[in-house]
């Protein structure tokens, strides 16, 4: 049987990582996958996690099973986190997943069961495992314009013309805030603009949200989330706490399925935890339950909301930094627009050729597609990434 398996394609994000580390260059900087590094190049445990997984050891006294849903208490404060007051619980339905990726596979296969004609209509970049999973689930997929080259930023007017082939019951993905890789996003207008189209539809919202806290603060981030939760009749949002917690091995992420109409809540609920029953019956407690203690103590959700503030202005500054150095070498502000993107990525605009020349010539890694992870930089590397930059001519 075995000898039937193709070789399948690699993650290229993760296989850079691979190729970073088998590089001798004692200078080398690593730009690549999407995890947050401090200046001193380590990813923290955050102080208030590592605070709850002291109690957690000290207090927990059984390892047996929670809910096919995952613990509710977590559910409770995520959808708080999230959402705000934007919806009441009783629209909600929700399942802990293993980490955001666990949640946007769910989210897909509970529009596989309700509606097996949806299209999933994706923003053009989007985070590479949104394509290969709906690949592997053999979901119509239609990628929607969304960059512009010239300018850095969303590309509105293309992507409005794209959706405008949306049907009642597509679904359409969208980053709530940071977007992954060009770190482009939508102001509120155009958010405000999108809802209407897809309501006069009658097309489904999915929301990402993997970086809340990232961009422009806790609450910021959130805000087209809550608008698109509160203006839609049916939204899916599937949520990471992989970035904002610092809890990437813990895989923890929660997918909700807003409804206007309370009365389809039951049964939703039911097939999110059947869901949850076929792929891994109970998903993973550990990081859920750091999340719940965290955001549930006002001690401890303090001290992780001045951390998190702390994370995003770091990165900010960083990305100041490098759009005046460049600004500062070129005499030009053609890469103003690294100061204007949000989040962890920013994406260079640079052709494949010269990634690859930053990596020959510099020992810089950056994805194939010119998406450079910020926080892989300090204050003493962005300097040495403005050179380069300039030096290959980029
Ligand atoms: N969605 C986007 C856009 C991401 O960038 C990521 C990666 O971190 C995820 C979802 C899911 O991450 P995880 O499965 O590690 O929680
Ligand atoms: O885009 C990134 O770098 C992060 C981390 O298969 C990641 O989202 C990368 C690849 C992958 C899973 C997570």
């Amino acid at each position: 049987m075995f000898d039937r398996l193709n070789e399948l394609p690699a993650d290229k994000i993760l296989a850079l990582g691979a190729a970073f580390k088998a590089d001798p260059r004692p200078e080398k900087i690593d730009l690549g996958v999407g995890v947050y590094k401090n200046p001193e190049g380590v990813t923290p445990i955050m102080r208030a996690v590592k605070a709850a997984e002291k109690r957690l050891w000290e207090e927990e006294t059984t390892k047996a099973y929670v809910a096919l849903a995952g613990d509710p208490a977590y559910a409770d404060a995520m959808i708080a986190l999230i959402l705000g007051d934007a919806v009441t619980r009783e629209h909600i339905a929700a399942i802990a997943t293993p980490g955001g990726t666990g949640a946007v596979r769910q989210g897909f296969d509970l529009v596989k069961m309700a509606n097996p004609d949806a299209r999933v209509f994706v923003s053009d970049p989007t985070w590479p495992n949104h394509l290969s999973i709906l690949k592997h689930m053999k979901m119509e997929t239609i990628q929607y314009r969304y960059f512009d080259d010239e300018t850095r930023g969303v590309d509105f007017g293309g992507m409005m013309e794209d959706l405008a082939q949306i049907r009642a019951g597509d679904i359409v993905l969208l980053h709530g805030c940071c977007h992954n890789p060009t770190g482009a996003n939508l102001n509120m207008v155009e958010w405000k603009a999108v809802v209407e189209h897809l309501n006069a539809v009658g097309a489904i919202p999915m929301i990402d949200i993997a970086y809340q806290g990232f961009g422009d603060g806790l609450e910021q981030d959130a805000e087209a989330t809550r608008f698109v939760a509160a203006n839609c009749p049916e939204v899916l949002i599937a949520a990471s706490c992989s970035k904002n917690f610092g809890i990437y091995r813990e895989r923890t992420g929660l997918l909700m399925a807003v409804m206007q109409d309370a009365s389809r809540n039951k049964i939703t609920q039911g097939s999110l935890s059947y869901l949850n029953r076929q792929n891994y019956s109970f998903p993973p407690d550990h990081g859920a339950k750091l999340v719940t203690m965290v955001l549930t103590d006002e001690a401890l959700r303090a001290d992780w909301k001045k951390e998190l503030e702390d994370t995003r202005l770091t990165m900010l500054e960083l990305r100041q930094q490098l759009a005046d150095e460049l600004q500062r070498l070129t005499g030009s502000d053609r890469f103003g627009f690294i100061a204007q993107h949000r989040g962890m990525f920013s994406r260079l605009g640079t052709t494949p050729e010269m990634v690859e020349k930053l990596r020959a010539d510099h020992a810089i890694y950056m994805v194939g597609d010119s998406r450079l992870n910020i926080a892989g930089l300090n204050q003493r590397t962005v300097p040495i990434l403005a050179k380069a930059i300039v030096d290959c001519g980029i």
